[in-house]
């Protein structure tokens, strides 16, 4: 069974990932996991936060000579911004004139929420937790699951579809969004030279008038079998882990399946992806069939199984909720109505959200895959996948 979990503060000393029950044998290297927080790091509209880290993993255990070894893998990732912050957020107590109190909750952050739970004077442990710096960790914990994935042919990338108002305007291939996981330089993650333009005026105007912006991200996971999670029991769905397991990033309020949300104001007829069967039809990868169809409206999952075709799932993020132009907020020591607190913060990331969301798909992904092809090495897992694939293909 496939576990992850991380720790660590935003400000803290590190941050840490813990992935088990990966099977023994999964080729695994740091350099790949690196690229991916590298991916998470970039997007016009990212605060100064990430002209200080350069995030880069340090695996202490669970991969020795190049492979997993099926023990608990631990990866570290040191946070560069801790030598400011030795004495502001000490493990011990320190000196308390040198802690930074987050003075006034910001709306739209755990700040308020998280203090009245757990009887915080201030926000500063809430921020520091609640932050999105989290998510890195869980980029180099989905590396691990996407690394695992690619010996199963299944590549898991994403696309940003809107920036506030502005949208890509056109259906992408799966092709061009492959591409974006090789490009050396991010704007906004965009298929589309002329829509990622507009999406960058989008970001230019919140970054002029003090605000934020919010937007859409797609990600897609291209070569999944038909077979993954099960209508059977409501916790194992595919769609309900997924959703879960994006939503849970933070700032996204909303995951759409396929076309999940237009799909609710159209008919039956046109929604759903008619089969056809194409006995004469070259089967190009390991888990294709001779059933065919035109469209994926379905974004590749019914009746809560993965049917074959790519996996879609979007995730739509409300606006960073740290603002240079604060909104009203009151005082935490003295109760009087005062501006939230600002400290330095990003403006969009919702090309960062969705390379996050690309880490949950996989380690979502590689749970459900280990639980249906089992074993305990990766040479017994593939071999049990490549059966299912041989039966399916004679289905
Ligand atoms: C965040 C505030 C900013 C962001 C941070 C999320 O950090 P800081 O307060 O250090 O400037 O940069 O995101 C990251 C550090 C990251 O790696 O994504 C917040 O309050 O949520």
């Amino acid at each position: 069974m496939i576990r992850f979990s991380t720790a660590g503060e935003s400000h803290g000393e590190c941050l840490i990932a813990m992935v088990s029950g990966m099977p023994a044998g999964v080729p695994i290297d740091e350099l790949k996991i690196n690229r991916e927080l590298w991916r998470r790091q970039q997007g016009y509209g990212r605060g100064g936060r990430m002209r200080i880290e350069r995030d880069t993993a340090q695996i202490l255990s669970g991969v020795r000579h190049g492979k997993t070894i099926g023990s608990p893998i631990a990866i570290r990732i040191e946070n560069n911004d801790w030598k400011n912050w030795t004495e502001i957020l000490p493990v011990a107590e320190g000196d308390p004139a040198k802690h930074k109190a987050v003075a006034s909750p910001r709306p739209g952050h755990a700040d308020l929420a998280g203090a009245l739970k757990y009887d915080f004077p201030d926000a500063r442990y809430v921020l520091e937790r609640a932050s999105a710096r989290e998510s890195t960790a869980r980029v180099a914990a989905g590396s691990i699951a996407k690394q695992l994935l690619e010996a199963l042919h299944i590549i898991v990338a994403s696309h940003v579809i809107r920036v506030g108002s502005a949208e890509l305007d056109r259906e992408a291939e799966w092709h061009e969004i492959a591409t974006l996981l090789e490009q050396d330089e991010v704007l906004l993650n965009c298929v589309d030279g002329a829509s990622e333009q507009k999406m960058k005026a989008v970001v230019d105007h919140a970054l002029r008038t003090g605000d934020s912006v919010g937007g859409v991200f797609e990600v897609v996971a291209h070569g999944a079998p038909p077979g993954l999670g099960t209508y059977a029991n409501w916790d194992e769905r595919l769609d309900g882990m997924l959703a879960a397991a994006v939503m849970s990033l933070q700032a996204v309020k909303a995951v759409e399946i396929g076309r999940g949300v237009t799909a609710a104001s159209a008919f039956g007829s046109v929604v759903h992806d008619a089969i056809h069967y194409a006995p004469e039809i070259e089967l190009v990868e390991a888990h294709h069939t001779r059933f065919a169809r035109e469209q994926n409206n379905a974004g590749g999952i019914e009746g809560g199984i993965s049917n074959g075709e790519d996996i879609v799932v979007r995730g739509y993020l409300k606006p960073i909720s740290t603002l240079r132009r604060p909104l009203a907020s009151v005082s935490f020591a003295t109760r009087e109505e005062v501006k939230a607190a600002y400290e330095r913060s990003d403006v969009c990331v919702v090309p960062a959200a969705g390379v996050a969301a690309e880490a949950m798909v996989a380690l979502t992904l590689v749970q459900l895959a280990c639980e249906k092809f089992g074993g305990d090495s990766l040479r017994e897992m593939v071999r049990n996948y490549q059966g299912y694939c041989d039966q399916i293909r004679k289905f």
